[in-house]
């Protein structure tokens, strides 16, 4: 993608947007019900209405060009403006625009995705993953994954390995069984979740959880022994699964010690319990690796994934079946009661095979391994110095700062200053799309983001950072 083709709007377009913006504004508030949105708050402040995007910036409709440091929701990985992803979607819709995969059908898209999702899965200590199931969506996902799991278990005989165990402040998404595996108690709060046997520990978060002195690694193993703790407090007998993200993505960015992962293999192991790598965040290039699995070394059953498969240009979503899962449902379980209309839709997933090969064409992978991934993480480690920054680390082209009061005791500001909002306003105003999470700053940029256009962001988050602490001290906050 070349940058100079970056230009602004047409001076007429930016007019016709300007316009319509208060129109759209009020048409917004009156019919469209925004997913995790305070409606009233909205309706008195107006959308901010995006109107086109390119490469890694996107438009508003007041002319605003905003470097979008999110990827949308952590998923336009290949970037805006695709022009190969929209052929596909049209080709396909001209060609086969739908029919389902239910009653012995199948369709060549779907063929072809499975197979070349089954190829780019790294086998790790020998396991494969041979089958995906296809849903449009991470949530939905999720809810496969509750029901191929239960069935595995049936099958085998021991029914009542029920438990799913999770963590807080994880998210699986909304949907009754994801909102219920997520462990955002702002969500439980509304609709009597988690529903029956779903449990959570406490998450790897070394920033909040770990002990004064504690090491990383030290504080690693003791964060997984929650695991084996909540195992042991239910009877393992009961447990059937663990389901984790490889980074908590909406949690915060929370990128877990070294130590931790391979004690939890250690352990899901020992009481021969499955793993669910939820992987909507991270594969596909997010963390230099198509499965984020395999950056960590362990060894999912089941892995979760949507977003970045189609670079978000058309819904899908699925579950990478291993291969102990797969050979139970297919020798013992006759039919699988589970499955979705838009199970392997074949434009969602003629899209998501164009988007793999530009992927891997451009080596986007690759590059966020060893090349504009460690630029990422030598320019974020920087940050550190800033006067407002305890933490600031990066995983891949996932990346989370904590602003606080004081570095060295780690204190941090009230909660009821909304530092992370203070900050995320002033994001808002110098055209930079980057995510408060309490007083956590995170961003997941396009993974086809040039060092250049690192460089271009990181002048952006230290101007907002800049701008956050005047605020602060203005009012009297730092002394
Ligand atoms: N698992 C993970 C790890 C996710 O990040 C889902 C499942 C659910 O996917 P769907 O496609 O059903 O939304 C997600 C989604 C945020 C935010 O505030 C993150 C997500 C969705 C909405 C908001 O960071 N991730």
């Amino acid at each position: 993608m070349n940058p100079s083709t970056l230009i602004a709007p047409p001076a007429l377009v930016r007019r016709a947007e300007q316009q319509d913006t208060k129109a759209i504004q009020a048409l917004d508030s009156a019919h469209f019900f925004h997913p995790f949105t305070d409606h009233a708050g909205l309706a008195s402040r107006g959308a901010r209405v995006i109107t086109r995007a390119d490469n890694i910036y996107v438009w508003d409709s007041e002319g605003a060009k905003i470097l979008d440091a999110m990827s949308g929701l952590w998923c336009v990985n290949a970037g805006y403006g695709r022009k190969e992803l929209a052929d596909a979607a049209y080709q396909q819709m001209m060609t086969l625009p739908f029919y389902n995969s239910f009653f012995n059908t199948t369709n060549v898209p779907a063929v072809q995705l499975a197979t070349k999702l089954a190829s780019l899965a790294p086998v790790v200590g020998g396991r494969k993953f041979e089958h995906v199931f296809f849903s449009s969506s991470g949530s939905e996902s999720n809810d496969t994954n509750v029901r191929m799991v239960r069935r595995y278990w049936d099958l085998l005989g021991q029914p009542q390995r029920k438990v799913i165990i999770s963590r807080h402040n994880a998210y699986h998404g909304s949907t009754m069984a994801g909102a219920s595996l997520g462990g955002m108690s702002g969500m439980h709060a509304q609709g009597d979740l988690p529903i029956p046997n779903i449990t959570h520990i406490e998450q790897p978060h070394f920033w909040d959880n770990a002990l004064p002195g504690e090491s990383r690694a030290d504080f690693g193993r003791r964060a997984a022994g929650w695991l084996e703790a909540e195992i042991l407090a239910i009877g393992a007998h009961k447990v059937a699964a663990f389901i984790a993200e490889p980074v908590q993505g909406a949690g915060g960015v929370i990128i877990p010690p070294e130590t931790y992962w391979p004690e939890i293999q250690r352990i899901v192991d020992q009481y021969g319990i499955l793993l669910i790598s939820d992987e909507v965040i991270c594969a596909f290039g997010r963390l230099g690796h198509w499965f984020a699995y395999e950056k960590f070394g362990y060894r999912p059953d089941l892995v979760t994934f949507a977003k970045g498969v189609t670079s978000g240009y058309i819904p899908l979503g699925g579950v990478m079946v291993g291969d102990r899962v797969a050979q139970v449902l297919i020798e013992q379980g006759g039919e699988f009661n589970h499955g979705y209309t838009y199970s392997g839709h074949p434009v969602a997933c003629a899209v998501a095979l164009a988007n793999l090969e530009l992927m891997e064409r451009e080596n986007l992978v690759g590059r966020v391994k060893d090349d504009v991934g460690p630029y990422l993480a030598e320019r974020f480690a920087g940050l550190r110095d800033h006067p407002l920054v305890g933490d600031a680390e990066t995983c891949g082209f996932v990346a989370g700062l904590v602003l606080v009061k004081n570095k060295t005791t780690r204190q941090m500001f009230d909660a009821d200053l909304g530092v992370g909002m203070i900050c995320r306003g002033h994001c808002f105003s110098n055209g930079l799309i980057m995510r408060a999470v309490g007083d956590r700053m995170i961003i997941a940029p396009p993974l086809v983001m040039t060092r250049a256009q690192i460089d271009e962001m990181m002048d952006l988050i230290l101007r907002c950072l800049d701008a956050t602490l005047d605020d602060l001290r203005a009012d009297g906050q730092l002394g």
